[in-house]
């Protein structure tokens, strides 16, 4: 970490925070210390942002894909020239570290996939063309979008709403959680150096504004990413206005190990598949089912890595592994593990939190020897703590994988590709991750049901 980030951070922050005496104070995610001051918009502000979207959109729409694409390949490039800044000021509010993948990583892929997004072609598809009938499938922007987005992943799942719906000639309202709205907020000025006016506006405020969003008039469209709770909300709300929506909700993503699997090869693809941004991220594997036969080596292997990997302040270029964003959610991993160690599950490495480290750090926590029915199992933990289930029946760990109500991610994980591919098509679940690593060759497969 450099003086220049940091420098680079507070500047950014002065740009967006809301005047002394007035917004709500945001801490550092890992040190608690106040960073700065959010703005909070209250409703009437909103309605102006969105009045003021709705008038910037037509002419934002026929500016034309092509010159569309060079404005959001600049606001590209002008992320990746704060990238810097933005990454650490993301590190200190979200608690994500710069190293690895997580805050620097964040700020990379927000800058590729809006590239992505700006150079995807968009031509007409021709549906049908015969004597009787030509018929045409055309895109065309929706009008103005609300994005509304979580704290976990908070720059770059708001790229993801912002990017595609830019792209195609809408313009955009953003809100960010009430958790992470600084380096949201900042992203979206560094955007607005290239943006025309109003194209894309961000407005932090709390749910009550949230509320208002998903159910404004005036909004064609709603992006969502957080609980299931919210989502269900917010499906309510758009009976009024009738707005698309695309909702992406809580998570409990399953992996299964087959037998037969090698599992020092696997380990660390395990560990980061369930850890990546300290567990905290939707489609992170939140609960493993692991064959007798390789069972005790695959949890061995986890507690190894668990225990060694670097936790602490995510300035410090040495940590991979941070704090949970709030205390909510660290609340949340801590009554999880705790039934777990009272139900009898063996706790094989952490387990606890980790005060020294700060106040809201729990250490990367392995649970073996737990029933698929304990809460940690059948609840979103969101957070670094990993039950590991023994199974010996593959049908039967199928049948757990498959008996929640949720279906975001899953992973198969087996030494042969095609018991991965099989049992990947067994999976009930949107996106299929599927590895085949052996000791000499990695296979990464993928499948969208
Ligand atoms: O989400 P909320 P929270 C899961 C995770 C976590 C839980 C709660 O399990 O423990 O969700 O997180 C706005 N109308 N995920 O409390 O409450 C709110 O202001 C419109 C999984 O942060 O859903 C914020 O901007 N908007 C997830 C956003 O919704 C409303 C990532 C999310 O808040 C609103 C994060 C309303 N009525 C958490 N009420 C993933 N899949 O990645 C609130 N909001």
């Amino acid at each position: 970490m450099s003086d220049s980030a940091a420098s680079a951070a507070a500047a950014l922050l002065d740009r967006i925070q809301a005047p002394e005496g007035a917004g709500r104070d945001i801490p550092d995610a890992a040190t608690r210390e106040v960073i700065g001051r959010a703005p909070v918009a209250a409703v009437e502000d909103l309605d102006d942002a969105i009045a003021r979207a709705k008038a910037a959109q037509p002419a934002w729409e026929a500016l034309g894909h092509e010159k569309r694409s060079a404005v959001l390949l600049a606001a590209a490039d002008a992320i990746d020239a704060n990238a810097e800044g933005l990454a650490y000021l993301l590190s200190r509010e979200q608690g994500k570290p710069l190293n690895g993948p997580n805050a620097r990583f964040e700020l990379g892929a927000c800058s590729a996939w809006l590239r992505t997004n700006a150079t995807t072609v968009l031509e007409p598809q021709v549906l049908v063309d015969d004597e009787t009938l030509h018929a045409e499938l055309v895109y065309k922007a929706a009008g103005v979008v609300g994005a509304i987005g979580p704290w976990n992943w908070p720059l770059m799942i708001s790229i993801w709403q912002i990017g595609p719906s830019l792209r195609m000639g809408n313009t955009v309202v953003a809100k960010p959680s009430e958790y992470t709205p600084l380096s949201v907020l900042a992203m979206i000025a560094v955007m607005n150096e290239v943006l025309p006016p109003d194209v894309l506006i961000g407005v932090s405020g709390d749910r009550e504004v949230g509320a208002r969003l998903a159910s404004h008039p005036d909004i064609d469209k709603i992006m969502f990413t957080g609980s299931t709770a919210t989502g269900r909300r917010i499906i309510e709300s758009s009976a009024g206005n009738l707005a698309r929506l695309t909702l992406e909700l809580g998570g409990n993503d399953a992996g299964i190990v087959l037998p037969g699997t090698d599992p020092s090869v696997i380990a660390e693809d395990l560990f980061w598949g369930a850890f990546i941004n300290t567990g905290q991220t939707c489609a992170a594997m939140k609960r493993l089912y692991v064959h007798d036969s390789v069972y005790d080596e695959v949890v061995d292997a986890l507690a190894a890595i668990a225990a060694s990997v670097p936790m602490g302040n995510g300035l410090d270029e040495n940590n991979v592994l941070g704090p949970l964003q709030n205390r909510a959610q660290f609340d949340i991993v801590s009554r999880l593990v705790d039934d777990a160690k009272a139900r009898g599950a063996r706790v094989v490495t952490g387990g606890e939190s980790a005060p020294e480290l700060g106040e809201l750090f729990y250490r990367p926590t392995i649970v073996a020897d737990i029933d698929n029915d304990a809460a940690l199992v059948q609840e979103e933990q969101f957070g670094p703590a990993l039950p590991v289930i023994r199974y010996s029946d593959v049908d039967e760990a199928f049948d757990w994988a498959n008996g929640l109500d949720v279906g975001l991610g899953a992973s198969v994980w087996s030494s042969d590709p095609e018991a991965a591919r099989d049992a990947a098509g067994r999976m009930q679940s949107g996106t299929v991750y599927g590895s085949t690593r052996t000791a000499d060759c990695t296979r990464w497969c993928r499948s969208a049901g």
